[in-house]
């Protein structure tokens, strides 16, 4: 686990905690080479391809991680407001939710459904870093598991930019597939800002406040070491 320099014995103000957080963004994936292509037009339809394909498995997994908080969560009031990304992920009987919304994404950029729910061409890079957010969010206290999110204060900028280069520099990509990223440019900002009057509100001890940090570190980490994987490809010799 990455570590940040410790504080010293005094607890950071809330405007001092809150800039440790932001501070973080200069780690987040937007900055990887991966999304710089992306965003400058200079993907192939392959590398969009295993993109999405190897994305629909962080994607689908973030119902688990979240039911993972939920289960590690005593409190009532906080679970009522963290239940609503399950469903926004898995949707419901009148709303198809992110999960489908992810999958017509994928067969916009010319994936079968067959293809991404049999997560074919899921790199083993990808999986473990995956895997390795939902069990952070299974062994971590809520509140710890809940800081790992706060990525997404940095995600709307992201993909507001991502969203105007797949419509720009992307033709072949039916537009209606990109759905997913227009409807998260409003859950996106909903929830990070939930997630992170949490943290600075709860997050009352020295170690807390450093614990939050890390676990965004953690994170931005993992999202980056998921656009290694797939910025690499398959090198696996089966698969030749
Ligand atoms: O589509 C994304 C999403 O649903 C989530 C949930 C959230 C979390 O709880 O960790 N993080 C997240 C993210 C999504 N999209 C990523 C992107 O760049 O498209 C960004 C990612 C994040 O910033 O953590």
């Amino acid at each position: 686990m990455q570590t940040i320099p410790k504080q010293s014995e005094s607890l950071w103000t809330k405007e001092e905690f809150q800039a440790q957080l932001y501070a973080q963004k200069s780690r987040y994936h937007d900055l990887h080479p991966f999304h710089r292509r992306m965003n400058e037009g200079l993907l192939t339809p392959t590398e969009v391809k295993l993109w999405a394909a190897n994305r629909y498995y962080y994607q689908k997994s973030i119902p688990l991680k979240d039911a993972a908080i939920l289960s590690n969560c005593p409190e009532r009031t906080i679970r009522r407001e963290w239940i609503g990304r399950i469903i926004d992920h898995d949707g419901r009987k009148d709303t198809e939710g992110g999960i489908e919304a992810w999958l017509r994404l994928g067969e916009a950029v010319g994936l079968s459904r067959t293809e991404l729910v049999e997560e074919r061409y899921v790199l083993p890079g990808v999986r473990y870093a995956v895997d390795a957010y939902i069990n952070f969010c299974r062994t971590q206290p809520y509140l710890i598991a809940i800081a790992s999110s706060l990525t997404e204060l940095f995600g709307p900028g992201a993909i507001k930019t991502r969203l105007a280069a797949l419509e720009q520099y992307y033709p072949w990509i039916d537009t209606a597939g990109l759905e997913y990223f227009r409807v998260r440019l409003q859950q996106a900002p909903r929830d990070a800002n939930y997630a992170l009057n949490l943290v600075l509100d709860r997050c009352q001890t020295c170690s807390s406040q450093e614990r939050a940090v890390e676990a965004l570190i953690f994170k931005c980490d993992l999202l980056w070491s998921q656009l290694d994987a797939i910025e690499r490809g398959e090198t696996r010799p089966m698969y030749d």
